[in-house]
């Protein structure tokens, strides 16, 4: 047994006190919410073992640690998850039916730990479960937002955004750690001072406003090996506590002032993915959490080594894009002006222990601040950042005499901007794309100049997820299947997947594998019905797009293309049609007009086509609200088809498309991100590819060369599903509710090209592939070796194979054991 404290009678009595010692009640009279707590607060107990366990460990071994920096931690639910990785989820679940308690309704009551968007964010709190998974020495460092992702609701078939008040109910997992309490400057000005002492010059910043930064720690469980990380997400707190006599000292004004950026600046996750909207309050966060981080890191590795020029031998810091890259300018701060180091000396320690990861080559997201805000906001940070320039702009001088052209592209400073990206590669010893061809992306065409000043630096780490989560906890019943066969090894080694690949030539286990999709499919089902109030048919093909909303990812060319069919199958009646149900879960950023347009447009589709009697049900489609971590892992479960379609070459990786293969969806898509290596792993024959190339694109973005307008007026059914747009079809007559989508793909629209994304371009050879995905869904056989050979080939798509990478290439991490107390 993993841990005594999960032997029956204990775990059992244990809910029952904290029922009575938190609510003064018995268990019978405690609402689900509240035996939610109860529980998590017993399984807390053993995960505290092995958290001082860890501790203790570490402190003794003092293993090389990563402090992985990040904006965004998209957690999900905590229960469920520390309990599979501690091995225990059946026992207690056993436990609890004891008790007449459904541990499903339990994990239920558990809000969505949303402290991010999208794929960034996921990968984040993937990497945290590897990390401790594959027994390594990890900080994550964020954020606590007291206002997550939002919520989403459909009204009339718009997206609605409620506020997440996922704290409202208190969150059993995390500790409150006083104790490290930093405080964190803004603004002012710098005045230099000679020191008599130390011979240097002293940076004294006067009139700032300062913040504390209070940290929150959340355990990050390993499997089954008593490791526990620590996520360290941080809260605000006013520093001067609102004194009566402030009013007559005239500061008044000033405590008010505290008083509100403490509580402004961790109030809200920005909802943007892939897009940066430059908001100060958004730099005071990036600073106000690198600076805490940064500041106890030192603080923990002074206790322990004398010489902070060493820092790089035991600590390193991964920046996850360049949200927390200020990192670089404050730890030079802190060594400079704090610690008393040379120049040269802190730029060493600087650039051994930061690296940098780009995750988009989207140029809307990337970060360029404003040289007038971020100096009034970081006064000494920004000096900094004018030296690093300034050395750096002597080296490229050096390296290219007279190509000032060099200079405006790789400058830090340039046009009135601090360009975030630039400071990351110059200062990081490591810049890492997330797929193979998103870094031939970055070395050959975004990061060009900086790949050749700086070749050694660029290296490629192709993103995974944990199976842990999205297999394990999310498909049950695949899993105890795959383990049933090849026993359950998988769970910390993916790639033993490979052993289920003779299965798909065996009928009985094809047989196996699609009746659990199948349940799978009632159980999606079944919760589509009750949340979204729609009826669908397990039966039917599930073709799944479940992303973020965004017109690179194409959810448009998919809703047209129903629109297509729809066209096909009310004009040809006779046809043989397999049914289907088109699936879509997407948020969309609160300020991002066309992408609301596009859900509007989905659900306005949804609503025609599900009420048309005479279609008799081939064609369903449903909007899922509020697409999250939690429901995804049912939805993956679910999935027939993977819609993977993004515009080629501007899909970094994605780590959907993985999750779909894990579950043994095939992927249907575009040779983009991390696509390219699925089709690689799993054949082209298992999985259909359609559209333009990376190369294609980009060569028409450089080169121009694509009218949408000749496809328009030339393919006859495009033509008629793009004027559907605008004729009321879908729109109870209203031409004008479309009309900007209209637009998108047909006209210039300021600056962007018409059908910047390429959709009517690929809509042909998306049809076609779709057609395929017909013709193999009605063989079953077929398709059943399709699907189970897509869970079989899975194995590189762990992220334990990619946490495996970073340490040996990157970080050089030593490998801990933790024994648990006995
Ligand atoms: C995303 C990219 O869009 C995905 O392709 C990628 O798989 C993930 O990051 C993880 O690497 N991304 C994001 O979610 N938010 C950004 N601001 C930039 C990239």
């Amino acid at each position: 047994m993993y841990s005594k404290r999960f032997e029956k009678e204990t775990f059992k009595n244990d809910v029952k006190e904290n029922v009575r010692t938190l609510y003064r009640k018995e268990i019978e009279e405690a609402t689900p919410q509240q035996i939610f707590q109860a529980v998590s607060y017993a399984v807390k107990e053993a995960i505290v073992d092995d958290w001082l366990a860890t501790q203790k460990t570490y402190e003794k071994e003092d293993p090389k640690t990563v402090y992985y920096m990040s904006m965004e931690f998209l957690m999900g639910r905590a229960l469920g998850n520390n309990l599979i990785n501690m091995t225990a989820y059946k026992e207690v679940k056993e436990a609890l039916d004891e008790m007449g308690i459904d541990l499903n309704v339990v994990e239920d009551q558990e809000p969505d730990a949303a402290l991010g968007n999208g794929g960034l964010g996921r990968l984040a709190a993937c990497f945290l479960d590897s990390l401790a998974s594959l027994g390594y020495a990890a900080y994550g460092c964020g954020i606590r937002y007291r206002y997550g992702m939002f919520k989403q609701k459909i009204k009339d078939g718009y997206q609605v955004e409620v506020p997440d008040n996922w704290l409202k109910d208190g969150n059993p997992f995390e500790i409150r750690r006083d104790e490290y309490a930093k405080e964190v400057r803004f603004g002012g000005t710098i005045r230099v001072q000679y020191n008599e002492q130390t011979k240097k010059e002293d940076f004294i910043q006067e009139n700032y406003e300062s913040v504390l930064a209070i940290p929150y720690d959340m355990p990050i469980v390993g499997y089954g090996n008593h490791v526990v990380n620590t996520l360290r997400i941080w809260d605000a707190q006013a520093i001067t506590d609102f004194k009566l006599d402030a009013f007559d000292r005239g500061e008044y004004h000033k405590a008010i002032e505290q008083e509100n950026l403490a509580k402004t600046i961790v109030e809200v996750l920005y909802p943007n993915d892939n897009h940066y909207a430059g908001k100060e309050l958004r730099l005071k966060q990036q600073y106000f959490f690198v600076s805490a981080s940064l500041q106890v890191m030192l603080e923990k590795y002074k206790k322990k080594h004398k010489d902070v020029r060493k820092l790089y031998e035991k600590v390193t810091i991964q920046m996850n894009d360049t949200h927390p890259t200020v990192a670089v300018a404050e730890l030079m701060r802190l060594l400079i002006d704090q610690e008393g180091l040379g120049w040269d000396e802190a730029w060493e320690v600087t650039t051994k222990t930061v690296a940098y990861t780009n995750h988009t080559i989207m140029s809307e997201a990337l970060e360029k601040w404003p040289i007038d805000l971020f100096s009034r906001l970081l006064p000494r940070v920004y000096q900094i950042v004018q030296e690093i320039n300034r050395r750096f702009v002597e080296q490229v001088r050096r390296m290219y005499p007279g190509n000032e052209d060099k200079v405006r592209k790789m400058a830090i400073l340039m046009d009135g901007q601090v360009r975030m990206a630039h400071m990351a590669i110059i200062a990081g010893y490591s810049v890492n794309g997330v797929a193979r061809l998103h870094t031939e992306i970055l070395k050959h065409q975004e990061l060009k100049d900086f790949y050749e000043m700086m070749p050694e630096k660029f290296n490629n780490k192709t993103n995974g997820i944990t199976q842990r989560r999205f297999l394990l906890h999310g498909n049950p019943l695949l899993a105890d299947w795959v383990t049933d066969h090849i026993g359950d090894g998988w769970i910390t080694d993916l790639s033993q997947m490979s052993k289920l690949k003779p299965l798909a030539d065996d009928p009985k286990a094809r047989a196996e594998f699609m009746d659990i999709k199948y349940k799978n499919k009632e159980r999606l089902a079944k919760y589509i019905l009750e949340h979204n109030g729609v009826e669908i048919d397990p039966r039917s093909i599930y073709d799944v797009q479940v992303k973020r909303l965004h017109e690179y990812k194409r959810q448009l060319l998919n809703i047209l293309h129903v629109m297509y069919l729809y066209n096909q199958i009310k004009e040809h009646p006779e046809m043989s049609f397999y049914p289907r149900t088109f699936i879509f879960g997407a948020k969309a950023s609160a300020g991002y007009v066309r992408a609301k347009e596009i859900i509007k447009l989905i659900n306005s589709v949804a609503d025609v086509v599900n009420n048309d009697l005479s279609i008799n049900g081939k064609l369903k489609v449903v909007f899922i609200e509020d697409y999250r971590v939690s429901n995804a892992e049912w939805i993956f479960a679910a999935a027939d088809v993977s819609e993977q379609i993004s515009t080629a070459s501007k899909e970094a990786s994605g780590t959907g498309n993985m999750k779909f293969m894990l579950n043994g969806a095939p992927t249907l898509g575009t040779m983009d991100g991390a696509n390219v290596e699925i089709v690689e792993e799993v054949g082209i024959e298992n999985a259909f590819i359609f559209g333009l190339s990376s190369d294609e694109v980009i060569n028409y973005e450089n080169n121009g060369g694509y009218n949408p307008q000749e496809i328009y007026f030339n393919d006859w059914d495009i033509k008629r599903v793009v004027d559907q747009l605008m004729d009321g079809t879908y729109s109870h007559g209203d031409h004008e509710m479309f009309r900007d989508l209209y637009n998108s793909l047909l006209n210039t629209q300021g600056g962007d090209r018409p059908d910047r994304y390429f959709i009517l371009k690929d809509f042909r050879s998306y049809a076609e592939a779709q057609k395929k995905v017909e013709e193999a869904y009605k063989d079953p056989d077929r398709w059943a070796k399709m699907a189970l050979l897509n869970t079989a080939s899975c194995g590189k798509f762990t992220s334990d194979r990619t946490i495996q990478e970073y340490v040996d290439n990157i970080w050089k991490l030593d490998y801990v054991t933790v024994k648990p107390e006995a």
